[in-house]
């Protein structure tokens, strides 16, 4: 038996163990995609906290850990079939559950806009459709994301440049001729030391908490998109909880969704920091600028909509506004 295998076994028997019975108190098993303690786990870390505070006799939750318990890229199906009950995830870390779901990113307005317009609800109802899983909130909003490089670059203008990507940037770093190579967080460093890859993409916030400040020279600006951490729950799981129990969570959720307006502060906090650190800042002209974030917004979305050409319109008419 691996170490894998054995820790979804012990996951999946105290599961089983504290499967919801009315009006008890239920203890939910949950998993992040990043690293506990930084970027892009520290809300949902946040929120938590607030439910174990809030929740007493009602819900509770347990962090069972992060990329080491469950590799980023198998999170989808660890809550899909219920090997974990919560995850902190990346819609661009499980496209083979909800291809479609790269349209989140592409976000103009905010997950609050989002819940008022129905949107949130669009979302929700693929998430259980093609995953199993309750779409319960989003952390990451108003933060964008850029291209780190080692070597500099004087436009939009990516050929020869072999760049680390996931869904995110895919469709718009081709389009300007980048070569690709796709891996998890966890190998970025090393690929870097390696010189395997002359940059990757990532948000605006992160890099300095995983120590790629060391092997990074350059990013580029302007930003484009909108970050997308999702909290979901296994639907059977949810299903089985009260409506007390659900109430809880989702009050949770919208506590942390709240703290997104954090992200203007963050955001230039880190610029700031990573300046200190020596990472150099390209800033393209205005025809380039126009040229990348045209790029990013039109490559992002045909990709969406060769993918599901009905739902990418449903979505972009609630996105945008
Ligand atoms: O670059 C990535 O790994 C990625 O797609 C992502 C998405 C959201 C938050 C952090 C990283």
């Amino acid at each position: 038996m691996t170490i894998k295998t054995l820790l979804s076994a012990t996951i999946l028997a105290t599961a089983t163990f504290t499967a919801p019975l009315a009006a008890e108190e239920v203890t939910l098993r949950a998993v992040s995609a990043f690293n506990l303690g930084t970027t892009f786990s520290r809300e949902f870390e946040s929120f938590v906290e607030w439910i174990n505070e809030n929740g007493k006799g009602v819900v509770q939750i347990q962090v069972v850990g992060g990329p080491e318990a469950v590799p980023p890229f198998e999170l989808g199906n660890a809550v899909q079939s219920g090997v974990v009950d919560i995850a902190n995830n990346t819609s661009a870390f499980y496209p083979n559950l909800v291809p479609a779901g790269d349209a989140i990113h592409l976000a103009e307005n905010t997950v609050q806009d989002q819940r008022a317009n129905g949107c949130f609800d669009v979302i929700d109802r693929i998430h259980q459709e093609q995953m199993n899983a309750k779409y319960l909130g989003r952390s990451g909003d108003g933060m964008g994301f850029h291209l780190y490089l080692t070597k500099p670059v004087d436009g939009p203008d990516l050929t020869g440049l072999t760049i680390r990507t996931t869904p995110v940037y895919q469709a718009m770093f081709s389009a300007l001729g980048a070569n690709l190579v796709r891996t998890a967080p966890g190998e970025v460093y090393s690929a870097l030391e390696r010189g395997a890859i002359d940059g990757y993409g990532w948000p605006a916030q992160g890099v300095l908490d995983l120590g790629w400040d060391e092997q990074t020279e350059y990013r580029v600006d302007p930003s484009f998109y909108n970050v997308d951490v999702n909290l979901l729950v296994n639907l059977d799981v949810w299903n089985g909880l009260t409506d007390e129990q659900r109430a809880k969570l989702e009050e949770g959720a919208n506590w942390m969704e709240a703290l997104n307006a954090n992200n203007a502060e963050l955001n230039k906090a880190e610029y700031a920091k990573q300046a200190e650190a020596g990472i150099e800042t390209i800033t393209f002209d205005e025809a380039g600028a126009e040229k990348w974030l045209n790029t990013a917004r039109d490559a992002g979305w045909a990709a969406v909509e060769a993918i599901d050409a009905p739902l990418a319109q449903e979505l972009r008419a609630c996105l945008v506004k």
